[in-house]
Parts: C-alpha cells; sequence; structure tokens
C-alpha cells in the first residue's frame, strides 16, 4: 500500500509541476528561498548534532527532503550569491570581492528577475551582497518588494534602511526582522492572489558575533561536542598552500583552541534566531492557507570550519567551509513528510534551475547549474557526476580547484612560490568524510587519482572557455598541470595578497 500511495504522490506531484506551464499563474507554485550566511553542516538537530536546539528547521527536513551533499562551488558570500542567482561557476558570473560585479545585462537572467516577468510577485530581505553595475544602492528596483541591503547589512534593525521603519521597533535585531518581513510578505502576496517568490539571506551568523540578547539563556553554560577532525592535528597533513590564508590564523585568534564551547554558544544562538524566523515564515504560510502549493528551500552561503583541522572561517574547499546544510519542502513531491535524506551530488549553482524548472520556465542558457526537481521525487536519483568547487580569492597560494564526486574529492593547488611544489589531495569521501587520510601516492588509489584529474582538466578546459573576464581566463594557465611554474608566474601579480588576520 506504501509504495503505491508513494508513486501516487509522485504522479500528482509531477502532473502539477509539468502541467503548470499552461495554467493560470496563481496555480504555479510559491517559491520560498531561505539563505543563511556561513553556516555549518553540523549546526542543526537534523544533521546530527545533538547539542543544538533548531526544532523549526528540525521540522522542515521532517517535511522535506535533506541532502547530505551538497557544496557551495565557491564558498565565500559574494561570489557564492552569484553563484545562486545566476546558476553558474564563478568564473562565469565573474563575480566576488575585488575580481568583478554583476551588470545589470546578467541580473536579467537571475532567478528572481525571469520568476517577476512571469507573473511573480518577488521580494529579497538581508544581505544582498553582490552588487551591480551602476546600481549602488538601487537592487530594490529587481523586486516588488524590498527588504535588502548592499554589503554585509548590519545587525540593528534600525541601521537596516529598507527595514528600519516597519520593523526596527518591534524585531531591533535583524534576524528576527526577516521572519517578520517574510510573515507579512506571504499575507500581501496571497491577499493579492498572485504566485510569489521570496528570498531570504540572512546576515547570522557571520561575524562579527551579534546574537539576539533575547535568546542569551538557550546554550548558556551549555558544553559541546567537537568533532573527530577537531585541531591542529588532524589538518597536518593538508597542504602547505591551505595553510597561507587567515583560515589557518582564526582557529587561535577567533577562540576555536581557547574558548570552544563559549564561541560555539554564540554561534549556535545566532542560528537559532534563524530558526525562530523560519518558523515565523512556516506559520504565515500555514495562516495563509497555501502550504500545500508552497515551497521552501533552506541552506547557506558556505560553511564554516569550526576548528575543524584547526582551522577557522570558509573559502578552502574542505568539507566544513564548502558542504552546508540543504534542506528542501516541496509539498506532494513524493517525498514531503518521511524526513528522507538524498545523496545525491548538489551545488549552490542547482538553485536557480531548480526554482525556474518550479515555475514552468526554462533555465537560461550558459547556467551550469541541474534542476534538482527529479531529486524530489526519487531522493536515490542522480543529477550530475561531478561538480568544481574553487577558490580564486585571498592570497595566492590559497587559490584551488577542487572536484568532488559521489564517492572522492580532489584538490589541486598550482601555486609552487615561496619553496612550496603544486600540490594535490584526494579523499574519499565515503569512508574518510572527515578527509584525515589524503589518498595521493597510494597505488590503491591511482585509478581514481588519474580518472578524477581528467575531469579537473575538464573544468580547467572549460575556465578557458567560458571565463567573463581575463582575470578569470588566466587561471586557465595557472591551473593547467602541463605548464611549468616559470611559465605561470609571470601571470601572477607583483605584490601578492597579504594573507590577513
Ligand atoms: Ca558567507
Amino acid at each position: 500500500m506504501d509504495a503505491i500511495a508513494s508513486a501516487m504522490r509522485i504522479v500528482f506531484f509531477l502532473a502539477s509541476l509539468f502541467s503548470g506551464v499552461g495554467l493560470v499563474a496563481a496555480e504555479k507554485p510559491n517559491l520560498i528561498f531561505l539563505f543563511a550566511d556561513d553556516q555549518n553542516f553540523d549546526s542543526l538537530g537534523c544533521y546530527g548534532n545533538p547539542d543544538v536546539k533548531t526544532p523549526n528547521i528540525d521540522k522542515l527536513a521532517a517535511d522535506g527532503l535533506i541532502f547530505d551533499a551538497h557544496y557551495n562551488t565557491t564558498a565565500i558570500c559574494m561570489a557564492s550569491r552569484a553563484n545562486v542567482f545566476l546558476g553558474q561557476y564563478e568564473y562565469r558570473t565573474g563575480c566576488n570581492f575585488n575580481t568583478g560585479n554583476l551588470t545589470v545585462q546578467q541580473f536579467r537572467k537571475s532567478y528572481p528577475v525571469l520568476l517577476r516577468k512571469a507573473g511573480y510577485r518577488t521580494a529579497f530581505a538581508g544581505k544582498f551582497g553582490v552588487v551591480i553595475e551602476g546600481k549602488k544602492d538601487d537592487h530594490g528596483s529587481f523586486f516588488d518588494t524590498w527588504g535588502g541591503g548592499p554589503g554585509q547589512t548590519h545587525y540593528e534593525t534600525k541601521k537596516n534602511k529598507s527595514m528600519a521603519e516597519k520593523y526596527a521597533k518591534d524585531y531591533p535585531h535583524s534576524t528576527r526582522s526577516y521572519g517578520a518581513f517574510g510573515r507579512d510578505f506571504v499575507k500581501e502576496s496571497v491577499a493579492a492572489k498572485k504566485p510569489f517568490c521570496l528570498s531570504i539571506s540572512f546576515k547570522a551568523p557571520h561575524r562579527p558575533v551579534t546574537p539576539d540578547p533575547k535568546f542569551d539563556d538557550v546554550y548558556k553554560g551549555k558544553t559541546f561536542r567537537k568533532p573527530a577532525n577537531y585541531g591542529r592535528a588532524a589538518g597536518s597533513h593538508f597542504a602547505e598552500q591551505s595553510k597561507k590564508g587567515r583560515q589557518y590564523t582564526r582557529f587561535e585568534s577567533w577562540g576555536y583552541a581557547t574558548d570552544y564551547d563559549a564561541t560555539m554558544a554564540k554561534y549556535h544562538q545566532q542560528i537559532y534566531a534563524i530558526d525562530v524566523a523560519v518558523g515565523m515564515i512556516r506559520d504565515a504560510v500555514e495562516e495563509a492557507g497555501v502550504s500545500e502549493n508552497t515551497v521552501i528551500i533552506y541552506t547557506s552561503d558556505n560553511g564554516f570550519f569550526c576548528g575543524a583541522h584547526g582551522y577557522g572561517s570558509k573559502v578552502l574547499p574542505y568539507e566544513e567551509s564548502t558542504r552546508v546544510p540543504l534542506i528542501i519542502y516541496a509539498p506532494n513531491s513524493g517525498t514531503a513528510g518521511e524526513g528522507q535524506r538524498c545523496s545525491a551530488l548538489t551545488g549552490n549553482i542547482d538553485f536557480a534551475p531548480t526554482m525556474l524548472e518550479l515555475a514552468g520556465l526554462k533555465a537560461p542558457p550558459n547556467t551550469d547549474g541541474k534542476s534538482l526537481v527529479p531529486l524530489l521525487s526519487d531522493p536515490n536519483g542522480r543529477v550530475r557526476e561531478h561538480l568544481a568547487i574553487m577558490n580564486f580569492w585571498g592570497p595566492e597560494p590559497t587559490h584551488c580547484i577542487g572536484i568532488v564526486t559521489d564517492s572522492h574529492k580532489y584538490i589541486h593547488w598550482y601555486y609552487a612560490g615561496d619553496g612550496m611544489k603544486p600540490a594535490e589531495e584526494l579523499y574519499d569521501l565515503k569512508t574518510d568524510r572527515l578527509e584525515l587520510n589524503n589518498l595521493v601516492g597510494n597505488p590503491d588509489a591511482s585509478g581514481v587519482l588519474k580518472s578524477i584529474r581528467e575531469t579537473y582538466d575538464s573544468y580547467v578546459s572549460s575556465l578557458k572557455d567560458h571565463s567573463r573576464t581575463p582575470h578569470y581566463a588566466k587561471y586557465a594557465t595557472l591551473f593547467d598541470r602541463s605548464t611549468s611554474w616559470e611559465a605561470k608566474q609571470p601571470l601572477l601579480p607583483k605584490k601578492l595578497t597579504p594573507a590577513g588576520k
């Protein structure tokens, strides 16, 4: 009976999905995209952390589908947001801190603009995080309702221009203000009888550490278990290049080495407030009577080391930094309500094509991401064989390209100055998700290494063909495995980027 019921639900889901194209706009599913900032995958109850309280997100996971191999293809705020908006790898968006902004022409192909053009009522609140050339503070003109802000935005709601007047009094801390914004937008959209797309980019739990004092008691005096790969010894085998960025020093300067519990208590307190905001939005969806027609996606723009391997912060291609929570609640999908997990390899470049397909629209040409819609009814399915993760930001030695497959991760570090040699790392993700054993040089892994190097070469080739700007195109040479270090050196800046603190 269960199998039949499940099959029926799949049929209903697919029928509702694919019949959407010719239907009136009101029958298209509503879309809610919730984006945390710097949230580690080990920060939610539904991902197995016994020390945290995240009841609303856990409920969303129980009602929806939990993804266990979801990666940010670039693990830093600005680049990741561009990945999400356009469904493209960083070299194609050409967008990251200090390396390039988006153009108006590019943003016209972003998921919220395409949805708005198709009749969706759209809203954005929180950290917009990308710059659209010529628009300065006017990014709100791309949306029907705007609660967003440029740069990093503020934790004090009264300092966020687009949010202050309506929300600062009742919600002085920004995280819950976004819950209230989402609540109001859902109600207004349902009253307007239009399908809606709500995108919220929380500032939390990004530093500076500023938790909402309303939740000071939640983790007061709490002890947190450390992951098995915590601490410097668990990172001694990592490439020397990876230690040349500020991630290495932040293990100490951000308190993971000496003040772990207090540091983690504040981190989790910030995520607790997101959980409350998620609850506010889900309640509004329920009260408005649209829960059966509203898809909710919850994820983060990058992860956070939190002391794993003796590192802090993000950016580098290791699991804690690039792999993040992803939950998709798609009512009537065949998986809803079963708390199922999906091990398919997915990336931040997949959200735009997914939301567009849910709305019955085609993804634009040059989209790198894949729609995750097939996985919503078939969590055992796959949408790709490999995904690239990359870092072209920060000190040059830390620039790298990684390849993830269902079973392995490969990382290539091209930089060979300062007495270093180009380095490679290979991890078996099935048996060593903590990345404690580099298999490069292990004869048993030589076949895998050969094959994954070929996949890596194909991405370097794609980089050469599809980089938006010369800044990115040069990486095709820097990462080419057959080009000598001497030939690469002239492409580097005369003065290398300092590591910073
Ligand atoms: Ca971030």
